[in-house]
This record gives structure tokens, sequence and C-alpha cells, in this order.
């Protein structure tokens, strides 16, 4: 009997605190696993969702053996098979394939199912496998990347600021965040703000549980948010309050930036944000005398057609009033970009024969079914559950129903994709293997030391792509490096931000701040743009086809006069207090706090269809049809129906919200349109 272990971790799902954890080991078996009292933003506490980790490690339904399709695909029936009988047919599979179509016909696709560098998205673990084999590169569009790309043109970088500098602010706007949902753990410096008198305005269409607890609430028509922040930045310079040494100093395009505010004023704003003109006039005369202001945005808010240009005119408020240059202003999307991990190092694209075509994960139906140039003959899911999580269902499960696809799945749990594989690989979880992260609403690395052993024969990612090279027989020594090399390759960019973070170190205390200064103002000497200034206006926009002037992109489907007429409501489904995307939702005890499939309607949108609350309805469009009951309440305002993402479709009666959702790009980037989807609804 050996005493219990501590072993320092982090989290690795898609969530911007990235905690710090410690699983205590008692006899080789996780008993025990709890939040990093000693980081500064875990503070000791995980999550809902998180507390339940090591139950889901044990959960009965775990995969923990190799298997091999019997049934047809999508049936989900399975024989376990041996590791080495596995990687034979798929060795043998892609070889062919490479054979009869070339490298291009495999996809990998990562998801955001472990962010880690080494084993997950971050680090498109394998990469250098698919690099050798001259496969198709994936293109992480799901998320977040029309807002960073829209940052880009404005700041050069999607960073932003240091979330925790919220903390110094005296006017905080959680814009299209729900904090208290998707990372509860900025809280805390928005509450210290508070207490040193700071102002918090949460903007969303929907009342949220973060809604609920701010000190006046905007609600917005969805997908408008950018002119409402033309109409606050008419406000503030109608009032004289521009900080105009800043915008001399700091900006490019100040003429051409206020000719376009001039066009915003708050009546016309009204109009098309539907937020009342006094409303928009209250707040822009706050942000004018509130010094600093600070702007919380992330992801949700820009799954639009004009997404990219959302986040574009955001960050130009602060330039307006020369919060940039302040602690405590500026805007806060994703720090991802301030971690300079040598990724050139890690992903070693020179190991690819010849430059290759990039898929696009939001328009995986689309690839799967009319691509010909050449098909896609082989598609490894890698953390990720696409059937239920990406845009427009009906069209993904007809792809990956294809006989002629063949489907490698890496997964913990028999989810709605890994029942079209014609092999699953079982995968270790993050206690179980080791990995490097970062954290993109905070700026700390983290080491994820393994604390137990592997159940049953799952292996790590990394682990099982050094197998399948050998059964391929290639002898690229990179393909074969271990994870702590990896992990040390990663850290040697030599950028001064990891001076003095090495993995030794980072093995022994868990995590370490980047090193940068405390309070830390990223652009106190200037943006990376081309200019090294904020860019209002943008060749660089101008040259990939936009407006060159930060402006405003109105949402697709309502402006489709006909769309509109057919389906009058615009769905939003958003993250779930109880699920991480779709990762809990074959969870029994969070199943049944998340409840079944709901979607709340305004009084006076359920009045006018006869819905009353609790009544089951059918949310449907041309591409689908959800079955869910009826929530009805003010916290959503006319005109917009909301439900949640993460339901499991074969849990709840065959579809989830992606059933309704297009595979449309947004302006930039070719992010997912989720929130930008009009529907009808009507009683069951
Ligand atoms: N519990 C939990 N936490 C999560 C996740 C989860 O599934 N569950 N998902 C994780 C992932 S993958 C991500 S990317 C992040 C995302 O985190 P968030 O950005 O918080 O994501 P969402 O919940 O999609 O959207 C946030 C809010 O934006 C609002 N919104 C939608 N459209 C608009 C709009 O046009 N204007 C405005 N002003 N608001 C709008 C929604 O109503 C919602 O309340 O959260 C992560 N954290
Ligand atoms: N309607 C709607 N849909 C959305 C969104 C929305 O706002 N609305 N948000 C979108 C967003 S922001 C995102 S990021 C995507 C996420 O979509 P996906 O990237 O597909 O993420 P998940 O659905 O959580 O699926 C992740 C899977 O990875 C598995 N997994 C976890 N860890 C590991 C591991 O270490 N190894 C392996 N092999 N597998 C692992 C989990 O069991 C889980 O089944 O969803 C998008 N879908
Ligand atoms: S999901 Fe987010 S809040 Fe929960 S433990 Fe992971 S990083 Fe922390
Ligand atoms: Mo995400």
């Amino acid at each position: 009997m050996t005493g219990p272990l501590k072993v320092l971790g982090a989290c690795p799902l898609d969530c911007p605190d990235t905690c710090s954890w410690e699983v205590t080991v008692e006899d080789g078996r996780a008993v025990r696993l709890r939040g990093n009292g000693e980081h500064p933003f875990t503070r000791g506490a995980l999550c809902a969702k998180v507390n339940r980790w090591l139950e889901r490690a044990e959960a009965p339904d775990r995969i923990l053996y190799p298997l091999r399709r019997v049934g047809r695909k999508g049936e989900g029936r399975f024989e376990r098979i041996g590791w080495d009988e596995a990687l034979e047919e798929i060795a043998g599979r892609l070889r062919g394939i490479i054979d009869e179509h070339g490298g291009e016909a495999i996809w990998p696709y990562w998801g955001t199912g472990t962010l880690g560098w080494i084993q997950g998205m971050n680090g498109q673990a394998g990469q250098r496998l698919f690099n050798v084999l001259g496969a198709s590169r994936h293109h992480p569009s799901i998320c977040s990347i029309a807002g960073g790309h829209g940052l880009v043109y404005t700041t050069g970088t999607s960073a932003g600021i240091d979330p925790e500098t919220l903390a110094l602010s005296k006017l905080i706007l959680l814009w299209g965040t729900n904090t208290l949902t998707s990372g509860h753990h900025l809280w805390k410096f928005v509450q210290d703000a508070r207490r040193d008198g700071a102002h918090v305005v949460a903007i969303d269409p929907i009342r949220t549980r973060t809604a609920r607890q701010a000190d006046e609430h905007l609600a917005p028509l969805p997908g408008t948010d950018a002119a409402l922040a033309l109409g606050l930045m008419n406000v503030v310079v109608g009032l004289g309050a521009e900080d105009r040494e800043f915008l001399a100093e700091g900006t490019l395009g100040w003429e051409e930036l206020r000719e376009r505010i001039a066009a915003f004023p708050p009546g016309r704003v009204a109009g098309i944000t539907g937020v009342p003109a006094r409303d928009i006039v209250a707040l822009g005369e706050r942000i004018a005398r509130t010094r600093p202001t600070a702007i919380r945005a992330t992801m949700g808010l820009q799954r639009h057609a004009g997404g990219g240009a959302t986040l574009r005119t955001l960050a130009c408020l602060p330039a307006v009033t020369g919060d940039w240059a302040r602690p405590g202003g500026g805007l806060s999307y994703s720090t991802d970009d301030h971690y300079p991990i040598d990724q050139a190092a890690l992903f070693r694209d020179d190991l690819r024969p010849a430059m290759t075509r990039k898929l696009s994960m939001t328009r995986i139906g689309e690839a799967l079914l009319d691509l010909d140039d050449p098909p896609v003959r082989a598609l490894f899911v890698i953390a990720a559950n696409p059937a239920a999580s990406a845009p427009h269902q009906s069209k993904i499960r007809r792809g990956l129903a294809r006989e002629d696809l063949f489907t490698v799945v890496l997964e913990h749990f028999p989810t709605d994709t890994a029942d079209y594989a014609d092999i699953v690989l079982p995968a270790t979880m993050q206690h179980e293997h080791a990995d490097l992260h970062n954290g993109y609403g905070h700026l700390y690395l983290s080491w994820n030391e393994p604390a137990v052993a592997p159940p049953g024969e799952c292996l790590s990612t990394t682990e099982t792509f050094r197998r399948l090279a050998r059964h391929l027989g290639l002898d690229e020594p990179a393909l074969y490096d271990s994870d702590e090399e990896l992990a040390e390759q990663a850290l040697g960019s030599g950028d001064p931000r990891l001076t003095g973070i090495t993995l030794d170190r980072l093995r022994k205390e868990g995590f370490a701040r980047l090193a940068v200064p405390d309070p830390f103002v990223p652009f106190a000497d200037g943006f990376p743009t081309p200019s090294g200034k904020l860019e209002f206006v943008s060749e660089r926009a101008a040259m990939a086809g936009h407006d060159p002037v930060a402006g405003y992109v109105p949402p697709a489907e309502p402006a489709d006069p006909e769309r509109a007429r057919r389906y009058p409501l615009s769905l939003i489904s958003s993250a779930s207090h109880h699920f991480l995307n779709t990762t809990f939702a074959n969870n029994p005890e969070l199943r049944r706090r998340a409840g079944g499939p709901r979607v709340v309607l305004h009084p006076d949108d359920a009045a006018a269809r006869g819905i009353t609350d609790g009544r089951r309805v059918r949310v449907t469009n041309d591409r689908g049809t959800l079955e869910a009951v009826a929530e009805v309440s003010d916290a959503v305002r006319p005109g917009v129906a909301a439900t949640t993402k993460g339901h499991w479709p074969k849990l709840s009666g065959g579809a989830n919200p992606n059933a309704l959702v297009d595979e449309r790009d947004s302006d930039m980037g070719g992010g997912a349109v989720y929130h930008d989807t009009r529907v009808q609804i009507t009683a069951l």
C-alpha cells in the first residue's frame, strides 16, 4: 500500500479558464480531483462539469479497446479487435487511398475535446505524420476565427488585454459573453473591480445568468453589435470626449472612422439593434466619462455573418477613448496569441512533400459530399464530435454514411460521430497522459503530468500516431519524438515571454505565468499592425476584399426577406451550463441537471403561436427540425429564441440545434455562423 500521491495537471477542455488541477492517487487509482489553490486564476475551484471528471473516466460506456464496425454506418455496432489488427487495417487502407487519390484524400479533423499542444487541437497531435503523408490540412474554423481575424485588422493580433486587468476597470462591458457559464473564474476579477466602484453592463440578446448579475443589461438583436458600438462611439464623439492625443499618436484612419461614426446616430442605431435610443445615449455618456473602460467579448458574439466586422469595430471603441493605453482598459477576446509556442518546430510543415489544400471544419458536410479533387476518402476524427457539433447535421450524416469513406475516430465515448466509424480507437483522458496547455482567458502555461495508467487498452493520441507511423513503415525520426521532446520543442522559441519557463519548472510547479509585466498593458508601445498603430482603416482588410474602414456587416438570415418571412425567429444556441460542447452530455447526472432540449421564447412570440410554458414544440427551417420543450420567459427579447448547444442527438430525439444551422461562412476566416439562424416554432 502506497500513500496518497498528488499530481498536478490542467483541465484540457475548450474553456478560457484552463484550470490547474491536482489529482490525488491512491494505489494507482485517481480518487480525487480538485482545483489548484495556488493558481491565481483557478483559485482552488473547478466547475460543475469537471467536478465529475473522475466519474466520467470510470463511466461504464467508456471505450477501452479498439473497435471495428460490424453494423451499418451510423448504427453503432462494433466488435473488439487488437491494436495491431486495427493499425494494420488503417495502414492498409491509407496505402490504397494514397495510391489511388494521393495524400490529399486524407483529412485529419481535430476537434476541441482537448486543446493541448501535445495531445490536442492546438498542437494538432499527429500533424507530423499527416504532413509526411501529404494529407489535406485542417482549418480550425469552428469556434473563434472570424472575431480573431477582425481583431487582427484593427490591433494586429487577436490577443487583446490580460483578462485579470478587468479588476482595474471602472466600467466593464460583458459583450456577448456568458462569463458565469462559459468561464466563471473571470468573475472574481469583475467582482474585484466592482468593489472598487466599477459598473458592469451585459450586452446580450438573452438575460443570461451573467446578465442577471450585471448592473445593467442591454439586449440588442443578434448580429447587430457593430452598429451598437458605432452608436456608442457616436455619443462619445458628440460629447467631445474622444482622446485626441491617443487618436493622433496611436491610430490610423481617424478621419475615415469619424465619418462612419457620424452615420450611426443613436436614433438610427436603435432601429438596427432594437436597443432604445435613450439606453444607447446613457451608456455612451457613461463610457465618455469613465476611464478606464474595458470590453470582455468572447466567441459567441462572432457566430454571425458579420462576426469578423463585429470584433474589428468593437476594438475601435477603446481607441476612441484612449483606453487601450490604460491598465484596466481595452478589449479582451482570446489570449492565445500571447503565447510564443514554437509552432514551426512542433508541426514540422517542412515534412510535407507539397503544399496541400485546407479543409474547413464548418464545411465538413459539403466537403464529404461534394469534393472530388480528390474526394475525402479517409477521415480521422480526433477529439471531435462533428455529427453533433458542426453545422448542418443532416448533410454531415449523409457524408459520414458514405460507404467509400474510411473513418477512424479516436474517442472516449460512443458519440454520434463514433457510430459512423470504421475503426474506433480508445483514447486516454487528461489525467492518463502528458500535455502542455496555455489558457485562452489568462496568461498561464500549464504542464499536465499523467497521474495514473490508462484503463483497458487506451492510448494517447501521440502514441497512437507513433504506432501508426511504424505500421506504415515510415522512418522519419521526427515521427517518433516522445511527448517530453515535443514539449521541449514547443517551448523552445527563445521568445522573452518564455524567459525562465522550462519544462522542468512546469513539471515542478504545474504552471507559470508568461514573463510579462503585471499589470500587463500589451500595446503600451504600439500595436503589431503594419503601421504600428491601431488601424481604423486597414489596407490588409481592403486587400482581402473587406471594407477598408471598420464598420457594420448585418446578420445574413434576417436580411433575406423570403427567409425572414418564413422563419421569423432568430435562434441562438449558446453554451450549456452543464456540458462543454458535447463533452459531458452523456453523463447521467449532468443530463438530469440540464434537462432535455429546451427553447426559450418571449411571451409575445409564444402567445402568437399558441405556445404555453412546458409545451412540446417543433423548431424548424428548411435544413432540419428539432423537438424541444418550450419555456416562455422575457429572459429573451422578442424575435429571439434561445436554446443551448451540447445535447447528443442520439440521446435527445435524433437532432440538436445544429440540424438547423447552415454551413455558410462568416465574413472573415470562414468562421461558423451558429447564432445567425432563422427558424419557425410551432406547438406539437
Ligand atoms: N459551460 C460551458 N462552458 C463553455 C462551453 C460550453 O459549451 N459550456 N463552451 C466553450 C467554448 S467552445 C467556447 S468557444 C466558449 C464560448 O463562450 P461564449 O462566448 O460565452 O459563448 P456563447 O454561449 O455561444 O455566447 C455567449 C453569449 O453571447 C450571446 N450572443 C449570441 N449572439 C449574440 C449577438 O449577436 N450579440 C450579443 N451581444 N450577444 C450574442 C449569447 O446569447 C450568449 O449568452 O465557452 C466555453 N465554455
Ligand atoms: N449550435 C451550436 N453548435 C456549436 C457551437 C454553438 O455555439 N452552437 N459552438 C461550437 C464551438 S465554439 C465549438 S469549439 C465546437 C466544438 O465541437 P467539437 O470540437 O466537435 O467538440 P465536442 O463536441 O466537445 O467533441 C469533443 C469530443 O472529443 C472527445 N475527447 C475529449 N478529450 C479527448 C482526448 O483527449 N482524445 C480524444 N481522442 N478525444 C477526446 C470527447 O469525448 C468528445 O466526444 O462546437 C461548436 N458547435
Ligand atoms: S471547464 Fe473551464 S472552468 Fe471547468 S475545470 Fe475546465 S477550465 Fe476550469
Ligand atoms: Mo469553442
